[in-house]
């Protein structure tokens, strides 16, 4: 028999496990933060949130100092703090409501995640999707190869077959992908919302007749290679299904631009803005529509400096409009196309219509290419990205590849780039980025339809910021300082109170509190 001291340790060893606050073992690399090491058997995780009673807040803190998700419990106060700079919640002033926050499968995902011991994997897919995670809720799931593969095919690569008779799905679906996500979604308390992005037509569908390079399917919307292009989608979405996949969305396809105006040195598919508005109104729209009426079509999967054009170009078409749901952006050049007059402009025009971030990373210049662990810099610019995106309509944000190895890969063309979670296979370990916190800042907080409410600052200040109120009318504010000073200052919430607070210079805060 068990002794009752015994039984009790044990209880309480478990609690501990479940509302998390273990420790990050820190490790620094020497480029500016620490990453969090985790193996088989431990890894810090924030821990299932419970949410304070009304009158009392959460605070999680990660810094370039070395905090991650730090936990404290405050008080709400009646009187003001007097400290110069308020932020006051806005309740009344409505915005956009959350999807979500996620990150892609990706061949070159899977194959980091599944080198790692079974107890290793199971706590990588804990850490984005258990709610003792980070509570990812999106993943977007490439169809067939792109450059984050190890090799180049599609799943009909027999020329001429226009009836997709020898539609196949490869290993890397029903060994790799598949039962990642299968694992993902037993973990979820949720049901994960998957979204579709494809990279190329099989080689024979193309003008160029090859998956890489310039190139566009052959002929016009509502010919014969666009229309087999739409059934390539359903079977897909069928094929998927088998395995009690469902897929919330597809999009019309990875980087249209790539295809048409560049060469790229890797998988692509052009469409210009008329081809793509062409294609959704012969073909994929009303082929969707009939064999999966629920599944979404976001238009766009590109670089956001090509709004309002393409929205423009796209959405004043009726026949295409009336498929569309979305428009997926991604980050890149996003310096250069500033977010009020590309995403706030496309919502003030299309209002009906989600922005959504479909895929971002870092590391992908020239100047600053592949993994840099412990980069507390690529934190902020992810954590600032995000909270951009946010106060300009947008409703989540994907991250790329959910996991690489250290060298940034695999990727079959040698694109190398960073990935919020490094995996060293040889160590069976992995390394938690701090552009892991950035994303849990906002996917552990921010569940699927809470509403941006406004923020009034009393002064200027540099202090970035987004405040929602949660299903349960509960308030999450995120806080970001990218400066090197502390300054405090107080939040004032008129249902409850004010929160005394401060930012540490280079962190991301989130606070929490209860309003009923
Ligand atoms: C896993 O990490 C923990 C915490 O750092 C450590 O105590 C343990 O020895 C590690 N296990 C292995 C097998 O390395
Ligand atoms: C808040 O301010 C009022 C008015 O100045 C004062 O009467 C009250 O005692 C203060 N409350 C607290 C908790 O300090
Ligand atoms: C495709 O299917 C149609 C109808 O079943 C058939 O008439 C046609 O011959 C098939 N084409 C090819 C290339 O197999
Ligand atoms: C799919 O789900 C159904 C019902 O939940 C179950 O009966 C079936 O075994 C599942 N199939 C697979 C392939 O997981
Ligand atoms: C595109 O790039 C490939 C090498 O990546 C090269 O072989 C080909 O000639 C280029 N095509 C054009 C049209 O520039
Ligand atoms: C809490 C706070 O505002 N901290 C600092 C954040 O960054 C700005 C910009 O330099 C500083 O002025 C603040 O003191």
């Amino acid at each position: 028999m068990r002794s009752p001291g015994l039984l009790l340790l044990l209880l309480i060893g478990s609690i501990a496990s479940q509302e998390g606050g273990d420790c990050c073992q820190a490790r620094n690399f020497g480029h500016g933060s620490v990453v969090c090491v985790c193996n088989a058997t431990y890894c810090d995780s924030p821990g299932a949130v419970k949410l304070p009673p009304v009158g009392q807040f959460l605070s999680f803190l990660s810094s370039k100092a070395g905090s991650r998700l730090e936990k404290r419990q405050g008080q709400v106060q009646e009187n003001s703090t007097g400290a110069a700079l308020r932020l006051s919640i806005v309740p009344y002033q409505h915005y956009q409501k959350i999807k979500g926050f996620g990150g892609a499968m990706t061949d070159a995902a899977a194959i980091n995640i599944l080198s790692l011991s079974a107890g290793a994997q199971d706590q990588l897919l804990r850490q984005y999707f258990a709610p003792e995670g980070i509570e990812y809720n999106m993943v977007r799931v490439p169809m067939a190869s792109c450059d984050f593969s190890t090799h180049l095919y599609t799943y009909t690569d027999t020329p001429g077959d226009y009836n997709l008779t020898s539609f196949t799905l490869e290993k890397e679906d029903t060994q790799m992908k598949i039962p990642l996500l299968q694992k993902a979604q037993a973990l979820s308390p949720r049901p994960l919302s998957l979204f579709a992005s494809a990279w190329s037509a099989p080689a024979w569908m193309k003008t160029n007749d090859a998956l890489t390079g310039k190139g566009s399917l052959k002929g016009q919307p509502g010919g014969p290679e666009y229309k087999t292009w739409a059934q390539y989608y359903i079977r897909f979405l069928e094929e998927y299904g088998k395995y009690n996949l469902s897929f919330w969305a597809v999009t019309t396809g990875n980087e249209p631009t790539a295809g048409e105006m560049t060469n790229y040195s890797f998988q692509a598919l052009g469409f210009t803005p008329k081809t793509q508005r062409d294609w959704v109104a012969k073909d994929i729209g009303p082929a969707l529509h009939r064999a999966f009426p629920e599944t979404r079509i976001i238009m766009l999967d590109d670089n956001r400096l090509l709004l309002p054009y393409w929205a423009k170009a796209v959405l004043s078409d009726i026949h295409a409009a009336r498929y569309i749901h979305g428009i997926g952006v991604h980050w890149y050049f996003d310096k250069f196309a500033p977010a009020d007059i590309t995403l706030s402009t496309t919502h003030h025009l299309y209002p009906e219509y989600f922005l959504i971030g479909t895929e971002a990373c870092a590391g992908w210049t020239p100047l600053d290419r592949g993994v840099t662990l412990g980069s507390w810099e690529r934190a902020e610019d992810y954590a600032h990205d995000i909270m951009e995106d946010l106060n300009n309509y947008v409703v989540g944000w994907t991250d790329w590849n959910l996991a690489l190895n250290p060298e940034g890969g695999p990727n079959w063309v040698k694109n190398f780039v960073d990935s919020t979670i490094i995996v060293d296979q040889k160590q069976d370990v992995f390394y938690k980025q701090p552009t892991f916190y950035s994303m849990a800042h906002y996917s552990k907080f921010l569940w699927e339809g809470s509403q941006r409410v406004g923020v009034s600052y009393s002064q200027r200040s540099s202090l970035e910021s987004s405040a929602f109120i949660r299903p349960d009318q509960s308030v999450v504010l995120v806080i970001l300082n990218r400066s090197e000073e502390d300054i405090p200052f107080e939040v004032w919430d008129p249902a409850v109170g004010f929160l005394s607070a401060s930012a540490p210079a280079h962190s991301i805060l989130t606070f929490l509190w209860a309003t009923v």
